[in-house]
């Protein structure tokens, strides 16, 4: 049995999870009888509903897995939460053996899955694929160690990193299939944030289920088309009287001048706002840079040359190249003419 294949798949089906299971992990699941054959797969659908493993397990008779192999990209859980533990039920349908990605990371989990299989007779492999699967679950484990928010930027700039002109006008740096891109990125976030400059600016729509505005001076109005959508939040001074609207009103702190970063993400992770995908402009992007997790760059072969123009990272005047801060590149991807780098601030790793 080729374990990092099935591996391979059991993410591929935590995926289909993308945007709909937060705060829970993506979780994927594939069982083999005891012969060697594929015989289920499942995934975790939605939040509050079954767990991957209980998933796979169910569309199978009571005895059809008997002696069979469970391949899992986390470890199983033993808790009674929205559903009774998924160990419980790998047992009950006589399970041999289980091959799991990962250990749990959820403090009432933590090896205690793998326990209590272990204490049932089964054969427990763990590790397949690890680093993939913390990869895939890289939200879930930041909220459970640091009790915080996932924070990612995206942007999109010419070959000389200039997400503008100086007049400010940007529209559409990158071509339509980039775009498309950015949709199924959005989707993995449980929020997009972004500030009063860029609604008023460039009036974008930014369509998901939850949207964040830092608006400072409460600039922006309801006939902008971001607030077409489901629920928007907007961070203001917290000198100013609470404005009348549909929009969730949340007063902020300021630092310097600017609303407090610190405080927004703080306060997102109390409002059980998981993870959060900033999409604005350069200074925005810079001073979120030191509480940034991920960092999704596009670029398009192009080359503005303004000297007046804006940087995708605006945040200081660096006169010394040891300045630098220093990130990782995990991936380049080509969507047509334009590239898609992914990294991680080194510090993060
Ligand atoms: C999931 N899906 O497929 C697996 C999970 O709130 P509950 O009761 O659904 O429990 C969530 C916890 O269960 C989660 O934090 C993780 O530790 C464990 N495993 N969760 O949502 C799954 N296998
Ligand atoms: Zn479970």
């Amino acid at each position: 049995m080729d374990y990092k294949k099935s591996m391979k798949r059991c993410i591929e089906l935590a995926k289909l999870g993308e945007g709909s299971v937060t705060p829970n992990p993506l979780v994927g699941c594939v069982i083999y009888d005891k012969d060697g054959n594929i015989i289920s797969e499942g995934y975790h659908k939605k939040y509050g509903e079954n767990h991957a493993e209980r998933d796979a397990l169910l569309k199978l008779h009571n005895d059809e897995a008997r002696g069979g192999t469970l391949v899992v990209n986390l470890e199983p859980c033993s808790h009674f939460g929205k559903t009774p533990p998924c160990v419980d039920l790998i047992i009950e349908r006589g399970i041999k053996k289980v091959v799991a990605g990962m250990e749990d990371v959820n403090p009432i989990v933590a090896g205690n899955g793998f326990k209590k299989l272990k204490n049932a007779g089964i054969e427990v492999v763990t590790g397949i694929l690890e680093d993939e699967c913390k990869k895939l679950n890289e939200v879930f484990i930041k909220n459970m160690k640091e009790r915080k928010t996932f924070v990612a930027i995206k942007t999109a700039s010419t070959l000389d990193g200039k997400i503008a002109t100086g007049n400010g006008s940007s529209k559409w740096i990158t071509s339509d299939i980039a775009r498309e891109e950015v949709k199924i990125i959005r989707n993995r976030y449980a929020a997009l944030l972004t500030t009063s400059a860029t609604v008023i600016a460039d009036n974008p729509s930014m369509q998901h289920k939850c949207n964040i505005i830092l608006d400072r001076n409460l600039k922006t109005v309801s006939r902008y088309k971001i607030y077409n959508n489901e629920r928007v939040i907007i961070f203001y001074d917290e000198a100013l009287p609470q404005p009348e609207g549909s929009a969730e009103f949340i007063k902020a702190p300021l630092k310097e001048g600017k609303l407090d970063l610190e405080f927004v993400f703080n306060q997102l992770y109390e409002m059980k706002i998981m993870s959060v995908l900033i999409e604005a402009g350069g200074h925005l992007n810079g001073s979120s840079l030191k509480f940034a997790d991920k960092i999704y760059h596009f670029i398009a072969p192009k080359i503005l040359g303004d000297n007046s123009g804006r940087s995708c990272f605006d945040y200081r005047e660096a006169d010394d190249i040891n300045l630098c801060d220093n990130f990782r590149i995990d991936s380049i991807e080509h969507f047509g003419q334009d590239i898609l780098l992914t990294y991680y601030p080194i510090s993060k790793m």
